[in-house]
């Protein structure tokens, strides 16, 4: 069955000058159905702030709402989900800690990692970066559409590709096996952000040979 969050809208204030809530709200409006709250320093009580609003608007519209790094604030305001990278806290470790029904997303780089993610009870994989980004400062190299077509055949959970994906680069990004596409900067520094999440998502659709909808 098709993956049923195949964008995931992930906010940055200091790229769209705008406040987590405005990002998670106008992405929202265009139809995408996963946010996640991503700030590496914003404060805990401000950023818990933003994430209480965001909960409320996704779950008004039936989207997934997952946080970045931060399980205390992801527990704490009962968000669906945590994504976790390779130097937070062990999938292992969080798993346990979660409410039952709650989305565990771990990012990845290669097939072992992937492979791992999945044993430790992982909902989904993060696997990038696909593409040379300016977003993230110390990424790995680029994993590349090879890359997506390797993990997507050694793991059964939904691969979500991430790492300067645009608009353009939809068709080729599912068509190598991913079940769904992470973006920043394509979307958040969007003039339309609404407008700009429409188009991703048609522009998925129709890679999924999912026309009409
Ligand atoms: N992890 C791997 S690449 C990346 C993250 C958080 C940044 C993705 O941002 P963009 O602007 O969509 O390339
Ligand atoms: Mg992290």
């Amino acid at each position: 069955m098709a993956f049923s969050y195949p964008l995931c809208v992930i906010t940055d204030e200091k790229l769209s000058g705008l406040r987590h809530r405005e990002v998670a709200e106008q992405a929202l409006q265009g139809g995408t159905p996963m946010i996640q709250l991503r700030d590496k320093e914003g404060d805990l009580r401000y950023l818990s702030e933003e994430a209480s609003v965001i909960r409320h608007l996704c779950r008004r519209q039936g989207a997934l709402f997952i946080v970045n790094d931060r399980l205390d604030l992801a527990l704490a305001v009962e968000a669906d989900g945590i994504h976790l990278g390779q130097e937070d806290l062990p999938a292992r470790l969080a798993r346990p800690l979660l409410r039952p029904g709650m989305f565990l997303g771990i990012s990845t780089h290669s097939v072992e990692e992937a492979r791992e993610a999945e044993a430790a009870g992982a909902d989904y994989i993060g696997f990038g970066p696909v593409f040379p980004t300016g977003t993230k400062t110390g990424t790995r190299p680029e994993v590349t559409l090879d890359g997506i077509r390797m993990v997507r055949a050694a793991v059964r959970i939904p691969v979500v590709a991430i790492g300067g994906i645009t608009l353009e680069r939809v068709p080729e990004v599912i068509g190598a096996g991913a079940d769904g596409v992470a973006v920043i900067s394509a979307i958040v520094e969007a003039g339309d952000i609404t407008a700009t999440c429409r188009q991703f998502l048609s522009r998925i659709h129709e890679a999924r040979g999912e026309e009409g909808r």
